[in-house]
């Protein structure tokens, strides 16, 4: 039993290995990465940046797979183990709400959250420029594309996991139209999934921390502990030879999630192994999902690899936390509610 309980349901059947003794740091790698290799399936290059949800006592994802023409799209997977995968063979068919195709010219780094009893899927996609796009499915047979909740320029939507004072919650990046050499997490507010509004500030990128110094972005969705709202994101540095992404957490306040309440000065994973380093985009890792059990406190995180491969790593969540609070620094105007 974990001392910092989650308020998440319990999952005997996450993923799972021990901290190896030579672990570093409060994340360790599962031994058999990359879970998912290049050339996944027919016409998909690479997968990479993907999320994961327990369902009917197996698991689903929901994937990003670059298809060898160049354009990313969501794709539909299934797995008993939650580490080996089969897919379907077409971009998942997104609807509007009067049941005809709405399809994303194309999407990419797609969350997946349970709310209620609905998931939604969360993505970036292009309207007029990289905006968020969202859907909801109840089966993962029918997929309803709803309304974009942003103007362009917009990328890492996250949605938490439950309402807050009646609301849906929705973690972005708002950026420009180019690579965003700056970047923020901000956080919005909705009572209906179409009005999104009561815009709060809730992380700046760590001026004070090089590894996050250029941009940041929300990772897996929120997960509710007696601490507050943990949460995984990335963090970006520019070095001469171009961006490394590292994952990084933080503490939300639990009633006003717009408050960090402990974020890590340091890194928890950065890129160490050959897939992390080498591939289409080398030296990145990006979480995009977390499985939790409540009953054991573990935590299994999937992350996009050098945007060619999934990687899989594990903490505890009283792990995660004592490090995140240990490395604790104030950070620019972080613990405020965010409004000006
Ligand atoms: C970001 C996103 C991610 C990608 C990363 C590194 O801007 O586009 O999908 O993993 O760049 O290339």
């Amino acid at each position: 039993m974990s001392e910092v309980k989650m308020f998440t349901d319990p999952l005997p059947n996450i993923p799972w290995e021990e901290k190896p003794a030579d672990s570093v740091g409060p994340v360790w790698r599962y031994s058999m990465n990359p879970i998912i290799d290049r050339n996944p399936l027919k016409g998909v290059a690479r997968i990479f940046n993907s999320a994961v949800v327990p369902y009917e006592g197996k698991f689903v994802g929901v994937f990003r797979g670059e298809q060898t023409n160049g354009v990313p799209q969501l794709y539909l997977g299934y797995s008993e183990d939650a580490i080996h995968w089969t897919y379907e063979p077409h971009p998942i068919p997104f609807v509007n709400e009067e049941g005809k195709s709405y399809m994303p010219k194309s999407a990419y780094d797609p969350r997946l959250i349970k709310v209620e009893d609905t998931y939604y899927i969360i993505w970036c996609t292009d309207f007029y420029g990289a905006a968020l796009g969202l859907a909801k499915t109840t089966d993962f047979k029918h997929f309803v594309r709803l309304e974009n909740p942003f103007i362009p320029f917009n990328r890492n939507g996250v949605m938490f996991p439950r309402k807050v004072n009646g609301n849906f919650l929705l973690l972005s990046r708002p950026s420009d139209s180019g690579h965003t050499p700056f970047g923020d997490v901000f956080l919005s507010e909705s009572p209906d999934l179409v009005y999104w509004g009561k815009h709060r500030h809730v992380m700046t990128r760590g001026y004070n921390q090089w590894w996050q110094s250029l941009k940041i972005g929300g990772g897996a969705a929120p997960i509710e502990t007696s601490e507050g709202w943990l949460l995984f994101y990335h963090g970006v540095t520019g070095t001469c030879n171009g961006y490394v992404y590292s994952m990084g957490a933080a503490i939300l306040d639990k009633d006003e999630p717009s408050k960090v309440k402990y974020r890590s000065s340091c890194f928890i994973l950065t890129p160490e192994k050959w897939y992390e380093e080498r591939g289409f985009v080398g030296n990145v890792v990006f979480p995009c999902a977390a499985l939790t059990d409540s009953e054991t406190g573990r935590i299994a995180i999937y992350y996009g690899a050098a945007d060619s491969y999934v990687g899989l790593a594990f903490t505890t969540v009283d792990e995660i936390v004592t490090f995140v609070k240990e490395n604790h620094v104030e950070n620019g105007d972080d613990a405020e509610i965010g409004i000006m």
